[in-house]
This record gives structure tokens, C-alpha cells and sequence, in this order.
């Protein structure tokens, strides 16, 4: 807000002087840099999401809009949680944020958050490429960004320290990292878990330390941080929930641009976006499992629950999807089972 008045004064300043001396020239609206903010670096598919959309914008405008990264949401201090409201008032540019961070503020976006809800990449897409991705940007629309794209951190999957997590009572009295909202707190805590918030900036000390056992993040991200050095020795695949991401612009800059640079900024951010689903999913297939071969080599146990393993934590976590589907909006919940259901495999 501030940042914009102090903007907005300097332009009036700026007008009045060339009026005084009878220049000719309009002073432009477009800023010299405009600040992108992610949580992680150009390590993370989610970084590289970033200076991609970065790269594109500033090929295809010539030069007329210049990106800048401040991966560790160091725009907010690294409360990620924060972000969109820094968004909303304009601390914040640019962000491709994760529907977990956002979720505090936008209480839809815990869709993606409800546990065991998409089984596999193509219900993801049936969410964010269907109708339930368009209502969703209607709701950030309203709430007074500009969505433009959709991208991906990943499938969470959950590690620790202590030992392998196969049935729900394993998760007992477990000290497990989360952020986001209460949401997290009750699918663990339904598990017997003992889950703490905290943001990711913190996650890796308290990981480090012992001060906490475990934490769930897409594996990406567990090689990217080198969690098997801060003692994650265990990982589970279960893919209780999945992290789409966002790319937003605050309004007031989109509306700075002109059309034709609206138009390349959304183009890039949607391309830059597949490739963010691209190299977020390398690797994590059963026909390409080199992401996953890899955690193993660095000594990590990697379970992969059976179907009957699943089912027992969706039975034991339901409460809390009933719960929070009525939070959440239970006409949103229908239209994106019915979206899953119909999905192409
Ligand atoms: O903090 C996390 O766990 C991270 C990096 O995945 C998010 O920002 C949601």
C-alpha cells in the first residue's frame, strides 16, 4: 500500500514538474522491477516455475517488464502464510503461491487440502484444468488478485524420522510439521499425530534439531532440501493431498500494463506453468521412477502403501473430510468429486 502511494506521489510530482517545464512525455506506469514471490528457489521445480515466467515475460515484452525472484517469500520474511494478503495490498507484485498458504485467507482453496480427495495427477487436472479451476479463480478474483495460471508443488508424502509409517497407528505421537490451515491439524490429529505449524523457514532447523519428528512435502522437495541430512529416513507415499499452485499478479500492476502486456504475461505464466506440472511429475511414475530410486540410494526407506493400506487412512481421516467439506463449501466438494470421477485416466 505504501510502497504504491509513495509510487503514486512520485508520478503526481512528476507530472506536475513536466507540465511546469512543458515536457512532452506522459510518465510511464510501468515500475523498473516488479517482485515475484515464491517460497523455494530455482532447486524446486516450484523456483524454476518462477524464472521461467520471468524469462518469457521479458523475452516476448522486449524488456519492458523485468521479473525479479524473491524465492523464501522473503517479501513477507518468510511468513508464507502472510503472502496473499502482502499480495492483495501490493508488497507483493507477482506470486505463484500454493493453495496450502493461501488457504487461511481463501477458505475454498482447502479443497486440495481434504484428505485423499485426488488419486492420481489426472484428478488434479480434472480440478485445476476443469470447472472447479475456473470457480476458483472467480473466488481469488473477488477476493482481489489477478489469477492467472495453475502449477504444481506436488503430491505430499510424509517423513520422518522415528520409523515407517504404514497403518494409522504408526502416526502415534508423532511430532509432524505442518502449515497452512487447521485443516493439517486434524487430518494428523486424527491419525494420532502430535502436528505442529510452522513455516518452512522454521521447518528445517526444528527438523534438524529433533525438535520435531517429521513433515509432509512433496518429494521434489524432500530432494531439493536434502531432508535425509536433517535425519528423514523414512518416507510414505501416500498422496493424502496434493499442492497445486497459482500464478497471481495484484491488481493494481495488472491494470498498469497494457493489454497487449496482460495478454504475454498471462500466455507466459500459463506456458511457464506446464512446465512447473512437467518437472514437478518427472520422475514420479511408475514408468520413470528415477526421482524415487533416488531418495533410496541415499538411504532412505521408501514405503508404498497397498490399496488396502490406503483405505484404512481414508476410513480413519473421513470424519475430518466431512467436517471440512461443509467449510469448504459442499456444492465446490460435489462438483470437484463428480470432476474426479469423470476423469480421464
Ligand atoms: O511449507 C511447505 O511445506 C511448502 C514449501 O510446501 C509450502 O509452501 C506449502
Amino acid at each position: 500500500m505504501q510502497r504504491r502511494t509513495l509510487i503514486a506521489a512520485l508520478a503526481a510530482v512528476g507530472m506536475m514538474t513536466s507540465a511546469t517545464l512543458g515536457w512532452a512525455q506522459t510518465p510511464s506506469k510501468y515500475q523498473a522491477e516488479y517482485r515475484l514471490s515464491t517460497v523455494v528457489g530455482t532447486a524446486f521445480p516450484w523456483g524454476k516455475a518462477g524464472e521461467k515466467w520471468a524469462e518469457l515475460v521479458k523475452q516476448r515484452t522486449n524488456g519492458r517488464i523485468n521479473i525479479k525472484l524473491y524465492p523464501g517469500v522473503s517479501l513477507v520474511a518468510g511468513d508464507q502464510t502472510r503472502e496473499f494478503t502482502a499480495i492483495r495490498q501490493g508488497v507483493i507484485d507477482l506470486a505463484i503461491g500454493s493453495t496450502i498458504n493461501w488457504s487461511p485467507q481463501i477458505k475454498q482453496l482447502n479443497l486440495f487440502s481434504l484428505p485423499f480427495l485426488m488419486p492420481d495427477y489426472a484428478a488434479i487436472d480434472a480440478l485445476t484444468q476443469g470447472e472447479v479451476g475456473k470457480d476458483l479463480f472467480k473466488v481469488l478474483d473477488k477476493a482481489g488478485v489477478v489469477p492467472l495460471a495453475w502449477g504444481e508443488n506436488g503430491f505430499r508424502e510424509v517423513t520422518n524420522s522415528k520409523r515407517e509409517l504404514r497403518k494409522p497407528e504408526d502416526f502415534k505421537g508423532l511430532k509432524l510439521r505442518v502449515v497452512g490451515s487447521p485443516l493439517f491439524l486434524d487430518t494428523l490429529t486424527a491419525l494420532g499425530a502430535n502436528p505442529t505449524q510452522m513455516s518452512w523457514a522454521d521447518a528445517q532447523p526444528a527438523l534438524a534439531s529433533g525438535a520435531v519428528d517429521g513433515q509432509e512435502n512433496p518429494v521434489t522437495i524432500f530432494t531439493a532440501a536434502k531432508l535425509h541430512t536433517v535425519g528423514q529416513k523414512n518416507v510414505t507415499m501416500w498422496g493424502y493431498v496434493a499442492d497445486p499452485l497459482i500464478f497471481v499478479a495484484n491488481k493494481e500492476v495488472w491494470e498498469g500494463w497494457t493489454k497487449e502486456d496482460q495478454k504475454i504475461v498471462r500466455e507466459a505464466a500459463i506456458d511457464a506453468g506446464k512446465y512447473n506440472i512437467q518437472i514437478a511429475r518427472e520422475g514420479m511414475t511408475g514408468a520413470d521412477p528415477a526421482v524415487l530410486k533416488n531418495i533410496e540410494s541415499l538411504g532412505v526407506k521408501v514405503v508404498k502403501l497397498t490399496p488396502q493400506e490406503r483405505a484404512e487412512f481414508v476410513k480413519v481421516t473421513r470424519p475430518v473430510y466431512d467436517k471440512w467439506a461443509k467449510q469448504i463449501g459442499p456444492d465446490l466438494v460435489k462438483k470437484a468429486e463428480a470432476a474426479i470421477a469423470a476423469r480421464k485416466k
